[in-house]
């Protein structure tokens, strides 16, 4: 169990912008961007590494929320980037898989 289950069952609060049966979407509280965003599934799966066949809907639920959440955002048009970190080289913090949505500025590359 990490945070973000706790802000699932609205147990700690969260400024929620998405939410469907699947998946949640909240600002992050150490915004790197103008706009970040996490968009998480409902279901717990630590990390990339734990992500198996039968995951993979509920993965691409990830990626329809994003979409749908960058229009209603407005960021759409002028772009965006969504990461997901893994494990401790790819700075994942939290062991609950999540896609980063950064935007409102244009984006550095590479990212380190
Ligand atoms: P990471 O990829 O696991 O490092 O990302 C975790 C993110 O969760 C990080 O950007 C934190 O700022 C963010 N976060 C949050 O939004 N609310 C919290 O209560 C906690 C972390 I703990």
């Amino acid at each position: 169990m990490t945070i973000f289950s706790k802000i699932i069952a609205r147990e700690i609060p969260a400024d929620i912008v998405y939410e469907d049966d699947h998946v949640l979407a909240f600002r992050d509280i150490n915004p790197q961007a103008p706009l970040h965003l996490l968009i998480i599934p409902k279901q717990e799966i630590p990390t990339i590494n734990d992500i198996e066949e039968q995951h993979e809907v509920l993965i691409g639920k990830l990626f329809t929320a994003a979409a749908r959440i960058a229009k209603a955002e407005g960021i759409a048009e002028d772009g965006y980037r969504v990461v997901m970190n893994c494990n401790q080289h790819g700075g994942q913090t939290v062991y609950h898989v999540h896609l980063h949505m950064l935007g409102g500025k244009p984006m550095g590359w590479p990212p380190y």
